[in-house]
């Protein structure tokens, strides 16, 4: 039995794996940039976040219609479960549909299809968080929430995702704002590939309850005291950082390091088709590089229900 998990890093459009995405593409006319699987698959040797954000924008051009995004949401679910989740928090990008014309009902819906009976098929409960795309204008995500209104009931959260730096979070205070007082929850990518002064910025400007990543918070002795003092949570993504060369080894940051620092860390998959790993993966990847013990995994998988947005009643079912 895999140990129970909540994974509260991951981009759905980050779990297309290169059979479906052929799969995908063969059924709605769409001639993807690759020949095959086979040289898809080499083309997954990435410098930095960039070249893999254009190869992931690529392939989701053969997601068309309601029925393409269920199949990738129950293909992820299916796989999660199997890896021990059972709650997910799961992230979109609206604006890399509606840019190809996609519209972003086709997204919630489809998506929803599946989502809305997780919990009784895959035993995972769902939650959707929407991502602005922070290399797109701020009005561009005021218009991405605008068109959301009809979905709220269907999504928990906005997030901040795509390339970084040069993209600082106060560009999207107006729609934090708007998104908080529709009663949405607030995340963010932060320190990734940025400086620490993003991580801040995010917590000050946008008022984030959580950092996704966070990775580079160590720099700033400060900031680590103060994520700390407010039990700010961090949605780690080894796999993802070693991949996308923003670290050298799975060992740095140094994870148990952070952990008795007394930041609350949680491991996450991020884009699992891309990066080696679902969630189970990715923990045991950790577990075997860094020699984590049963105690520091219990933490770990504790952490991701503390960090999640379940409240305390479903928390404790779910554990
Ligand atoms: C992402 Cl790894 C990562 N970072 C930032 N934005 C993203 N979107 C999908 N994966
Ligand atoms: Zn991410």
């Amino acid at each position: 039995m895999p140990l129970p998990i909540a994974e509260l890093h991951l981009h759905i459009e980050g779990t297309l794996e290169p059979e479906l995405a052929f799969a995908l593409a063969a059924r709605n006319g769409v001639t993807l940039p690759h020949a095959d699987t086979d040289a898809l698959r080499r083309a997954y040797d990435f410098q930095d976040l960039r070249s893999f954000l254009d190869l992931y924008y690529a392939l989701m051009d053969g997601l068309r219609t309601e029925q393409d995004f269920a199949d990738l949401a129950d293909a992820y679910l299916a796989r999660a479960a199997a890896q021990g989740v059972r709650h997910a928090e799961i992230f979109f990008d609206p604006q890399a549909h509606t840019q190809r014309g996609v519209e972003l009902g086709t997204v919630v819906e489809g998506l929803w299809r599946v989502l809305g009976r997780s919990e009784e098929r895959h035993g995972v409960s769902p939650r959707l968080i929407m991502c602005f795309l922070r290399d797109e204008s701020a009005d561009s995500a005021l218009a991405t929430l605008k068109a959301a209104e009809p979905y709220l009931d269907r999504i928990t959260g906005v997030g901040l995702d795509s390339a970084e730096v040069g993209h600082p979070p106060a560009k999207f205070r107006e729609v934090y704002e708007a998104a908080a007082a529709l009663g949405l929850r607030r995340v963010a990518h932060a320190g990734e590939e940025g400086p620490p002064a993003y991580i801040t910025e995010a917590l000050d400007v946008l008022g984030v309850e959580r950092v996704d990543h966070g990775l580079r918070c160590p720099e700033d002795p400060a900031l680590v005291g103060r994520l700390v003092r407010e039990r700010v949570p961090l949605t780690l993504c080894p796999l993802s950082n070693a991949r996308l060369r923003a670290v050298d080894t799975l060992a740095d940051p140094p994870l148990p390091a952070m952990l008795d620092a007394g930041l609350l860390c949680t491991v996450n998959s991020d884009a699992p088709a891309y990066f080696g790993g679902y969630a189970g993966d990715t923990l045991d990847a950790v577990r075997r590089t860094l020699g984590l013990d049963e105690e520091r995994l219990r933490e770990l998988a504790r952490n991701s229900f503390l960090a999640s947005f379940l409240d305390d009643d479903e928390e404790r079912r779910a554990r």
